[in-house]
């Protein structure tokens, strides 16, 4: 790797992320022929699975779905353990993709990319590191990571804590060793809810502050079924071009609901959610056509689930503190494993701070509700500065110097969220106004992974040197991602869809509700021409 920063090392394509965005990248990239390197912050592979390994991390999309496709050979010899993957196995799945396909030799890790800048001359980019160096590249591929940038809250008084405190998502390699010790955790999203049984399994006291309660619906995670794996392996292809085209890029191994809710009656309503709550999963979120999409259905599915937690949870008040108010599935819908009978465990304590979060961090411990809590050890489950957070983490400069943090100030604009106008060749995997999020998330990387290598193939065939959206196409799209998430109640209450749980974050709807309306539109933006792209 070039050092000198006035000769930068030249390249056609920089990758930026090592997660499983960016090695599918680096991998297709090479494949067509493009010298590229990946810079990647961490000592290795994984993206959002190296850094979160904190106690339960698990992924909640079904291992033999949440994999590549791309290589038959990959997903025929990988054997999955469970239903759904732990982050140690999908991380030892990383480590072997990179292994396999001789990806290590391309990255170059422990390296942040510190700014991009567009040379209009040269139509090149110039991209350098937290370590100095400066690399010069046609294309710039964004695979940062939609969950990867930390959110952790600027709690006063926590420079004076005595204790130990770590974030969930830069968790120790080494682990950390609960016992004996008086345990807080802030936070009750996803993270929180995974991680808080197995703390309160070695903790000698859990003290849990929740700001808001979850809506959270047993995983019902398994070992692999053997038979299972058999008859998914017996034609993976076809099972996965067929969940390709299907809602999120997923298949729910349900059938599609064939009611509205009030559409039975309450006795039959009743055992339609009884069936969901046993299949566990987002059984509930497809229990009827219109659960995430009408306020009275919605209230029927959230009221069954507080139901629900009055049933687990022995004490009646720690049950009350724990019902949600807000729409169920506003906020991302939680899996968990014994998520709600943990509270019924003498080591644990509920703290509901829903009035005034975390008041402060004091020496001693945590100051909520009115009270100090002491502790030994605090577990911030605080989540992250979503979809824009690890891209704007970049000094990112297109035509005329323009920075795309000024271009994004009101919140980010792009066009497909692959690409946003005024930067040309800079492409983001899983970008805002992208699906992401709302979907599978590793097939549908694939498919930004799959466009753009074929875009770029497009360019060298026809001899392009830039490729970028155009206002003409990225103001519409905009409107289209709003119209989109209008349809649904994903807007209508505080969640980090729409940048809400950062203070200061503007309030815009980020990803794409339509998969598979997405993967159509970008088939035919090909079809037209790259319609919406300006190629020069
Ligand atoms: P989330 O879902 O953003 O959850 C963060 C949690 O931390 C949530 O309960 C927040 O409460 C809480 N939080 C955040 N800031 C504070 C402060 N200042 N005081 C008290 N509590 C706070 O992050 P996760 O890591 O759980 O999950 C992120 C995604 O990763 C998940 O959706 C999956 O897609 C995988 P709040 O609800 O804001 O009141």
């Amino acid at each position: 790797m070039a050092t000198d920063s006035s000769a930068p090392r030249e390249l056609d394509a920089v990758v930026v992320g090592a997660g499983f965005a960016g090695m599918y990248m680096l991998y297709k990239l090479r494949e067509l022929g493009f010298a590229a390197v990946a810079f990647e912050r961490g000592t290795g592979v994984g993206g959002t699975w190296y850094w979160n390994r904190y106690p339960g991390a698990r992924c909640d999309a079904p291992s033999m779905q949440y994999s590549y496709q791309f290589s038959e050979a990959l997903q025929q010899e990988w054997r999955w353990t469970e239903k759904y993957a732990s982050q140690p196995e999908i991380l030892a799945y990383a480590n072997h993709v990179a292994d396999r396909f001789g990806l290590r030799e391309h990255i170059q890790f422990s390296t942040s990319v510190e700014s991009a800048v567009f040379d209009e001359e040269s139509e090149r980019w110039r991209v350098t590191t937290d370590r100095g160096e400066a690399v010069s590249a046609r294309f710039v591929v964004l695979g940062a990571g939609c969950l990867s940038s930390r959110n952790t809250p600027k709690f006063p008084g926590l420079e004076d804590f005595e204790g130990e405190w770590f974030h969930t998502s830069d968790w120790p390699h080494e682990g950390v060793d609960f016992r004996g010790k008086r345990v807080g955790i802030v936070g009750t999203g996803s993270t929180g809810i995974q991680a808080i049984p197995v703390i309160a399994e070695s903790a000698e006291h859990l003290t849990v502050f929740q700001r808001t309660a979850q809506y959270s619906v047993p995983a019902r995670n398994t070992p692999m079924d053997p038979a299972y794996e058999a008859r998914i392996k017996a034609d993976y292809r076809g099972f996965r071009e067929r969940n390709y085209r299907k809602p999120m890029a997923l298949d729910v191994e349900l059938d599609p609901p064939e009611h509205r809710t009030f559409e039975v009656d309450a006795e039959e309503r009743r055992r339609t959610y009884e069936a969901g709550w046993e299949t566990g999963g987002i059984a509930l979120f497809f229990a009827f056509q219109d659960a995430v999409t009408d306020r009275e259905a919605n209230e029927a599915v959230s009221q069954y689930l507080r139901d629900k937690i009055a049933e687990i949870v022995d004490d009646p008040e720690t049950a009350k503190a724990l019902m949600p108010k807000h729409i169920y599935a506003c906020k991302r819908p939680c899996l968990d494993t014994h998520y709600f009978e943990t509270y019924n465990r003498p080591n644990v304590t509920l703290v509901d701070c829903s009035e005034g979060g975390v008041e402060s961090i004091t020496a001693k411990g945590v100051r909520a509700a009115g009270a100090e809590h002491e502790l030994d050890v605090l577990v911030f489950a605080t989540g992250f500065d979503a979809m824009t957070g690890s891209i704007l983490a970049i000094d990112i400069r297109g035509r005329g110097g323009r920075s795309l943090r000024d271009k994004w100030a009101a919140g980010p604009r792009s066009y497909l969220g692959l690409s946003s106008e005024g930067f040309p060749n800079l492409f983001m995997i899983s970008g805002p106004g992208s699906p992401s999020v709302l979907t599978n998330m590793i097939p549908t990387i694939e498919q930004h992974v799959n466009w753009i290598g074929d875009c770029l193939v497009h360019l060298r065939e026809t001899g392009h040197r830039t490729i970028e959206a155009t206002l003409e196409a990225e103001d519409p799209w905009l409107i289209q991602v709003r119209a989109a998430a209008d349809q649904t109640l994903w807007d209508a209450c505080d969640n980090w869809y729409q940048g809400a749980n950062i203070p200061g974050k503007p309030r815009v709807f980020m990803p794409y509700v339509d998969w598979p309306g997405y993967l159509a539109k970008c088939e035919e933006v090909v079809a037209n021409g790259y319609e919406g792209f300006a190629l020069r």
